[in-house]
């Protein structure tokens, strides 16, 4: 028995964030268990997923969260393989419900495995998403091989250097990732500064924030989304990459190309 038995929209987003998980595996960004994902699946919770008791007790978030209360988020267990979350999603993953003093969190279900290292970003990004009535259910983090090379050039985490670089790659990038990358500079893994910080440049307007020297996290509209964005911005780190193994600096698109790209697609930047 598991609690996406006869919820068939809160299973897709599951299945989702599995597929998803593959994918950076595949793709070499999850190493062990590294990289994490949360979804918020408040909108697919009914009277019976309510009423369920809690599996363990109440364990503090680190932080008060005003914008939690009564929300539910599908959770990466920590010390979790992404390509064992892959098959089973409910095995390596979990449900969990914010108690109503916005401190703590109890899980639900499927199995008490506890969430990832990386909560309190994750959960206080969502917090701030929700206070800002955005419709982004998903955040992703993972260590993208390409990019997170490139964050040690420090000529490359002055502010939009790297964004400029990658837009200038490929038009698709500067299309699918329209606010760029946002830096955060190296902080300690899992710490509160860096959820701070992070939701300081999700409020900067970025979708897509590098942490120096360690990965990037996302968010979107669902995980895919999130997903997506990540896989062509390291795209164009890849080709900034082969261009240097040829032998030559890559000239990039012209600004006045860029230019024409963001009146075209209506495109915020
Ligand atoms: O979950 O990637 O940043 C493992 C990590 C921590
Ligand atoms: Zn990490």
């Amino acid at each position: 028995m598991s609690v996406l038995d006869n919820r068939p929209a809160l299973k897709a987003e599951v299945y989702k964030v599995a597929e998803v998980a593959g994918y950076l595996w595949e793709k070499g960004w999850a190493e062990r268990n590294g990289g994490n994902i949360t979804v918020n699946i408040t909108e697919h919770v009914d009277d019976a997923m309510r009423a369920m008791p809690a599996i363990t007790a109440p364990v503090a978030i680190g932080a008060t969260l005003p914008n939690l209360k009564g929300k539910w988020f599908y959770c990466k267990g920590t010390n979790r393989r992404m390509r064992d979350l892959a098959r089973w999603p409910m095995e390596n993953g979990s449900i969990i419900r914010i108690t109503d003093d916005c401190a703590h969190y109890e899980i639900v279900a499927d199995a008490p495995v506890k969430p990832t290292s990386e909560l309190p970003s994750h959960l206080s990004v969502h917090n701030y998403l929700i206070g800002k009535g955005s419709n982004y259910k998903a955040s992703v983090h993972t260590h993208p091989i390409q990019l997170v090379s490139m964050s040690h050039n420090p000529e490359f985490l002055e502010k939009d250097v790297l964004t400029d670089i990658l837009w200038s790659m490929i038009p698709e990038t500067k299309a699918f990732c329209p606010r760029g990358l946002g830096i955060v500079p190296y902080m300690l893994p899992s710490s509160v500064e860096l959820a701070d910080e992070t939701i300081k440049a999700i409020d900067d307007n970025y979708d897509v924030v590098m942490w120096e020297k360690h990965g990037v996290f996302s968010v979107g509209d669902d995980v895919m989304e999130a997903f997506d964005m990540i896989d062509v911005l390291n795209k164009s780190a890849i080709i900034y990459r082969d261009a240097c193994a040829m032998g030559f600096k890559p000239t990039g698109m012209t600004q006045e190309q860029m230019k024409e790209l963001s009146t075209v697609f209506n495109l915020p930047k």
